[in-house]
């Protein structure tokens, strides 16, 4: 399955790409009777649904809604495809999806956040609409991943019942698309990694072919200048290395972008090209440091979500933009993809801005007590999640570290810096095996699991650079900053003489009604979330293996219900949720706009 999600559609010469979002039919199926009642060969009775569009918040009867619905589509395919291989490409389908063409099966999937596609070639009717028809089902379970189904316990349960703190909209969230390749010979995958030496940059480029081509060739051009170099293929891959003299190197201050296009033949004719952009960058860590191309860099961001009004999940490209303006606003220069994968269109848009990205997997509320079936079809699902990340995602420059889990709980867990128990072994085989699918995978990146206050340190020694997620002076010693911060201070410490790697803040904040104050900071107002901010990156300041601070969390987000989700909302944005900056926002601004090397 993931062969095919590798390379993102495109239109060539030799390559056809025609996107079918947008309005579709809809029909919810609560009493589960639409496979019984055969409703892939027509909806009995539909509205209509916007896609991508998460379907919580386009209508007023569906926010809640956890089972299955149905979209279904006709589209004319253009018979000047006929003879190509026809893939359905499908973005994002939040959380268990079949999907039919003309009434006939073509494929399942799980998991919400990552691109999947199925070969519709043999089933398509020429010259006449075809009916796409998708069965979705989004019910919470602890089975699946992320989990739901109201294991958080106590305070942290919510309506709906998911095990983590968002939102668990669902739908056809992203782009779907048709797609076309040449059915004797086109390039199935191409992997760019890069390096240099002194002023000399290398592109490694493995191209993966499927059919009848012998040979081919790799043009990389930037910077006024152009590099060919032909290969012949050995069975159906190649691996080409191109060196680039006088190479400009990409960075947060200059996130250059060469084109590699990428053609095959057989002996007469050229019979599939591809072209992607890539940055050439190294990526890695000293004890204390994160290293972009051998420099240590400071991360300064933010934990982000896929959240907005009315869209729920969906992709809202003026989002994606305006997003990416405030980033740059504010003066930061990385987030972590909080808590699944994002939209293609996030890590395009992060490759041109030079923006660092923690890349994470959809394991949040992950946890080590109860079934341990259920833990085992967990770890099944974080391995076909990893593989299908960095199947798509592993060209972009911009993204520096893949992360496997956040805030994996352990079976006991103890609230103090103190007292933190050790891990139960299983546990840890079960995160080393996640960790080292990845650098199997991908041995040019770095690997990380985001480690929960209490969060056993074990966990946290099996990441190249250690990600903790703190919330002293929030959710303990609420509404004492001082001690928050002295607690905290303590316990980087500490961690750092046991790990002696560096160590990012993935998350810190407080929630803050937008508009509340007062004189002397008090919880929700404007006021204590600049303090706890400024609190939090005086002390990293004074550490020099302290290597990033990404504060939690870029705008405010939609939540389930909970006594500790006002409105059904997290409040930690240092933007609301429609993109207004809150004081906390300008504070940032002005610390870490200041001067390059200020943190
Ligand atoms: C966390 C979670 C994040 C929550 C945040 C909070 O540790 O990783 O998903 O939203 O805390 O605000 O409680």
């Amino acid at each position: 399955e993931t062969k095919d999600i590798a390379l993102f559609p495109q239109q060539n010469e030799f390559r056809n790409k025609e996107n079918i979002s947008g309005i579709w039919k809809f029909q919810k199926d609560s009493l589960d009777v639409g496979e019984a009642q055969n409703w892939k060969n027509g909806l009995p009775n539909t509205r209509s649904i916007a896609v991508p569009g998460s379907w919580n918040d386009q209508f007023t009867d569906s926010r809640d809604y956890l089972g299955t619905a149905w979209y279904e589509k006709d589209v004319f395919i253009p018979s000047s495809w006929k003879g190509q291989k026809i893939y359905i490409r499908i973005g994002s389908a939040n959380y268990a999806s079949k999907v039919y063409l003309n009434g006939k099966p073509v494929g399942a999937h799980e998991g919400g956040n990552l691109p999947f596609a199925f070969d519709i070639s043999a089933l398509i009717n020429w010259n006449v609409a075809n009916r796409i028809t998708i069965q979705l089902e989004n019910i919470l379970k602890p089975t699946r991943v992320p989990t739901g189904g109201g294991v958080a316990g106590g305070m942290f349960n919510s309506n709906p019942k998911a095990n983590f703190d968002f939102f668990p909209y669902a739908g056809l969230q992203r782009d779907v698309l048709l797609y076309s390749v040449q059915s004797d010979a086109n390039i199935k995958d191409i992997t760019v990694q890069t390096g240099f030496e002194n002023t000399t940059g290398s592109v490694n480029v493995k191209v993966d072919t499927e059919g009848k081509a012998t040979k081919g060739k790799v043009t990389i051009s930037g910077n006024n200048k152009v590099y060919e170099s032909e290969f012949v293929l050995n069975g159906t891959t190649a691996n080409v290395l191109v060196k680039i003299p006088e190479v400009r190197l990409w960075s947060t201050e200059d996130p250059f972008l060469y084109k590699v296009a990428v053609s095959i033949s057989d002996a007469s004719r050229v019979i599939d090209t591809y072209e992607l952009e890539t940055g050439v960058r190294t990526i890695s860590t000293n004890d204390k440091q994160i290293l972009l191309n051998g420099k240590p860099v400071f991360l300064k961001g933010f934990g982000k979500h896929e959240d907005f009004p009315v869209f729920g999940r969906a992709t809202a490209n003026p989002v994606i933009i305006k997003d990416y303006s405030l980033l740059k606003w504010v003066g930061a220069n990385s987030y972590r993809t909080s808590h699944y994968p994002y939209d293609e269109e996030y890590m395009n848009m992060a490759d041109r801005e030079g923006i660092l990205i923690i890349n994470e997997i959809p394991a949040v509320g992950l946890y080590f007590h109860g079934d341990k079936e259920e833990l085992r079809l967990r770890q099944i699902a974080c391995k076909k999640y990893i593989e299908e990340l960095i199947a798509r995602d592993k060209n972009h420059p911009s993204v520096v570290m893949w992360s496997v889990a956040n805030e994996p709980t352990p079976e006991v867990m103890n609230m103090s810096p103190k007292d933190v128990k050790k891990a139960d072994p299983q546990s840890v085989i079960l995160f080393k095996e996640l960790l080292d699918l990845v650098k199997k995978l991908d041995p040019t990146r770095l690997k990380v699991l985001v480690g929960v206050m209490g969060g056993p340190v074990e966990w946290l020694a099996l990441s190249d650079v250690v990600c903790i997620n703190r919330y002293w002076g929030w959710y303990t010693n609420q509404g004492d900053i001082k001690t928050g911060a002295k607690m905290l201070s303590d316990e980087l410490d500490d961690l750092y003489s046991k790990l002696k790697k560096p160590i990012v803040i993935t998350e810190f904040g407080a929630d803050t009604f937008p508009g509340m104050h007062a004189d002397q900071a008090e919880m929700f107002t404007e006021e204590y979330q600049v303090q706890f901010i400024k609190a939090y990156l005086d002390v990293a300041d004074t550490k020099d293996f302290v290597a990033g601070m990404h504060v939690w969390a870029f705008a405010d987000f939609k939540t389930g219900q909970s006594v500790i989700r006002f409105g059904g909302m997290n409040y930690k944005g240092v933007f609301t949720r429609d993109r207004k900056p809150k004081m906390a926002a300008h504070y940032l601004r002005e610390r870490w706009t200041k001067k390059p090397e200020d943190k």
